[in-house]
């Protein structure tokens, strides 16, 4: 990991990524407008009761969850940054019930976003971080008009991917595939600085994040690999562990970043019928290509997040990413046992 000696902004990180052909001028223009937007979803975030955001929007989405204030105006942020720069064809988001083509008034472009407008509502109104979470692929060639089929490519096809994390500091997170690289927002000037370049996820890791009161509605592998740890350095893992859970993905992934850890929320009784709790398009695989370009590895368990080819815009999807050796132990469990 490196720090840049001399403030790099944004901008001038995807231009330079331009320069270098790692992105076309459309990938850029797109991503500097996701940011803008990202800006703007961060002061309302930040203004809190001061800006009368929090709370119950009084309406459902298509996962039949009840929306918060701050869901419905996040989406409206990105819905209305991203309709008439001419870089997308369409847009789908977690709030929404089907994918939306560039409205014909604007010019139309070649790719398609997909974004979770604020993961970790349930911390919104207790003032603990939330996050946007956002995923670019290509519009399939001769597609004019995008409907949800078009969306349904697996997570190798993503051209590029990041997180915002809005807590004591705003961070963007971000990958074009050319490593994973963060991005503090610097208030007072009103632009991403680039504050780590090539972030490297340890391989090992001593902690762990899950929701540990579903256990009893875990599969027996998941039992037995939480159990394991469990048991420290008792069992037959060897070492001591530390949980941790905030329940904002992006906040528990932005840990793992930082200093290593597995992520996992696993299948469950409860949430077996579904596939799993979280969604595939717009968690599960811009968070597993981030984790792979620092070095990690993210899987459902039994097969790599990103290779998984997915069957409708809300799949929900088992989630196992982090530290690298870590992951491929869960995996080992699942495999044990299978
Ligand atoms: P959301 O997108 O509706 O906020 O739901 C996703 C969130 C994740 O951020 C988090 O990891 C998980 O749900 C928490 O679930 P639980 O409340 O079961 O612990
Ligand atoms: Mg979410």
């Amino acid at each position: 990991m490196t720090q840049p000696s001399s403030p790099v902004s944004l901008t001038r990180f995807l231009i330079e990524e331009e320069r270098a052909d790692h992105i076309s001028a459309d990938l850029r223009l797109l991503i500097e407008v996701v940011a803008r937007a990202c800006k703007t979803i961060s002061i309302a975030v930040g203004k809190g009761a001061l800006g009368g955001v929090l709370g119950d929007a009084g309406t459902g989405n298509i996962q039949g969850e009840a929306q918060k204030k701050l869901d419905v105006i996040a989406n409206d942020v990105l819905l209305e940054a991203n309709a008439w720069g001419g870089h997308l064809a369409g847009l789908a988001s977690e709030e929404m019930d089907h994918s939306m083509p560039i409205p014909d008034v604007y010019p139309r472009g070649n790719y398609l976003l997909l974004f979770d407008p604020l993961d970790g509502s349930s911390n919104i109104d207790v003032n603990v971080s939330v996050g946007t979470i956002f995923s670019v692929l290509r519009c399939p060639e001769g597609v004019t008009t995008p409907a949800d089929e078009h969306y349904l490519q697996p997570g190798t096809a993503q051209v590029a991917a990041g997180y915002c994390v809005y807590g004591p500091q705003t961070t963007l997170v971000l990958t074009v595939g050319h490593g994973t690289h963060a991005f503090t927002l610097d208030r007072e000037v009103g632009s991403f600085v680039l504050t780590t370049r090539g972030i490297r996820i340890p391989e090992e890791t001593r902690e762990f994040a899950v929701n540990a009161s579903n256990q009893r509605f875990w599969e027996p592998p998941m039992q037995r690999y939480v159990g394991d740890m469990l048991l420290g350095n008792q069992g037959t893992r060897g070492k001591d562990f530390n949980m941790r859970w905030i329940a904002s993905m992006v906040a528990d992934v932005h840990r793992i970043m930082t200093r290593g850890g597995i992520f996992s929320y696993p299948l469950d009784s409860k949430c077996a019928p579904k596939g799993g709790k979280l969604r595939l398009m717009y968690e599960a695989n811009p968070m597993s290509f981030l984790v792979e370009q620092a070095g990690g590895a993210a899987s459902t368990g039994r097969q790599r997040m990103m290779e998984v080819q997915p069957s409708g815009l809300h799949q929900r999807v088992p989630v196992f990413l982090g530290s690298k050796a870590e992951v491929e132990t869960a995996v080992r469990y699942h495999a044990e046992h299978d």
